[in-house]
C-alpha cells in the first residue's frame, strides 16, 4: 500500500476494489482504494451484495438473537440475506424453517455431507455474479458448505467440532473471497457474535429499530402512537400481535433485547 493510504489508516478490506500502479522498483502498490457500496465490520468484508447466515441445528446450537441481529445487520446496511440450516441430517429444527421462511426469507435446510442436488442448483442460481459472505458460528459448517457445493473443486480444511464443548474449532483463520463457476462466495471465521456494537457509527439518534424487523414493518402503522417503541406503550400493535403468537416470541424478545443494547450504546456515545 501507498505510504498515504497507510498514514490515514484507510486499511483496504476483503471486497474492494482498488488501483493498482507499479513503483520505480516495478513493485505493485495500491494507491487507491474505490468508494464501497457497504461494509461488514464482523467478519471484516466490502462490496456485499448477499449475507448468508449459517446455523446449525446441532452442536453448536442455534441462537435466535444471533441470527436476529445478523438479519438486523443486513437490513441496516440493505445487504440480502438467506438463511442455511445445516447439519439437517443429523436433528432438524422446524422452528428456525418456520419462524424464518414466514416473514419472508428463504431457508434452506442443508446436508452439507449428501447434498440434496434441487437444493444446490436453487443455491448457485441465487449467490450466481453476486458477493456473497458466509457468516456464523465456528463449526456449524461455513466450509463444508463451499466443499459441498463445488464438491470436485474444492477440498478446504474443515474440522470435528468438540461435541463436549458443543461448539467448533475456529479452524478457518482467514477472510478469503473464492471465486468459480462466476460465484463469489467469501469464507470467514466463525463468530459467536456478528456485534451490533460494531455498528454503533451507522446507528444514527434517529435510527428505528422496528425497521430492521421486516415483519414489524407491516404492522407499525396500526400502533396507537406513532413514536411507540414496542416495549410497554398501551395500543401497541406489535405487542398485541406478539402476544396472539402472530409475531414470534423470539423474534421479539431480541427486538426487545437489542433495544435495550442500542440504549446503552446510545447513553455511552451521545452522553
Ligand atoms: N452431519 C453433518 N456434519 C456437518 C455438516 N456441515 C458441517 N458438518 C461438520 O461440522 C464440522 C465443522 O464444519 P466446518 O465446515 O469446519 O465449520 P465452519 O463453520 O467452517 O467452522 P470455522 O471454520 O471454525 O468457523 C465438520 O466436522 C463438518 O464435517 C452437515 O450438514 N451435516
Ligand atoms: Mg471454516
Ligand atoms: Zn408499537
Amino acid at each position: 500500500m501507498k505510504g498515504l493510504l497507510k498514514k490515514n489508516r484507510s486499511l483496504p478490506l476483503v471486497g474492494d476494489n482498488v488501483i493498482i500502479d507499479l513503483d520505480q522498483n516495478k513493485f505493485s502498490v495500491i494507491t487507491k482504494i474505490l468508494e464501497r457500496k457497504n461494509f461488514l465490520i464482523r467478519p471484516s468484508v466490502a462490496n456485499v451484495d448477499q449475507l448468508i447466515i449459517v446455523v446449525s441445528t446441532y452442536c453448536p446450537e442455534p441462537d435466535f438473537y444471533n441470527i436476529d441481529i445478523m438479519l438486523a445487520i443486513a437490513r441496516l446496511l440493505k445487504i440480502k440475506a438467506i438463511i442455511l440450516l445445516t447439519k439437517t441430517d443429523i436433528k432438524q429444527n422446524k422452528k428456525i424453517y418456520d419462524i424464518y421462511s414466514s416473514i419472508g426469507y428463504r431457508v434452506f435446510e442443508i446436508n452439507n455431507l449428501n447434498i440434496d442436488l434441487k437444493i444446490k442448483d436453487e443455491i448457485l442460481s441465487l449467490i450466481k455474479n453476486k458477493l456473497n459472505v458466509l457468516a456464523g458460528n465456528s463449526g456449524v459448517g461455513k466450509t463444508s458448505f463451499i466443499n459441498s457445493l463445488f464438491k470436485d473443486k474444492f477440498n478446504l480444511k474443515t474440522g470435528e467440532t468438540s461435541k463436549k464443548l458443543g461448539r467448533g474449532r475456529h479452524v478457518t483463520k482467514n477472510v478469503e473471497i473464492i471465486e468459480i463457476d462466476g460465484c463469489s462466495i467469501v469464507d470467514t471465521p466463525g463468530f459467536s457474535s456478528i456485534g451490533i456494537e460494531y455498528y454503533k457509527n451507522f446507528i444514527n439518534k434517529n435510527i428505528n429499530l422496528d425497521e430492521l424487523f421486516v415483519e414489524f414493518c407491516d404492522y407499525k402503522n396500526q400502533c396507537k402512537f406513532n413514536n411507540c417503541s414496542h416495549i410497554s406503550e398501551i395500543g401497541c400493535k406489535i405487542i398485541e400481535l406478539k402476544n396472539q403468537n402472530k409475531i414470534s416470541e423470539s423474534r421479539y424478545s431480541s427486538y426487545e433485547k437489542l433495544t435495550r443494547q442500542i440504549r446503552d450504546i446510545k447513553k455511552n456515545i451521545w452522553r
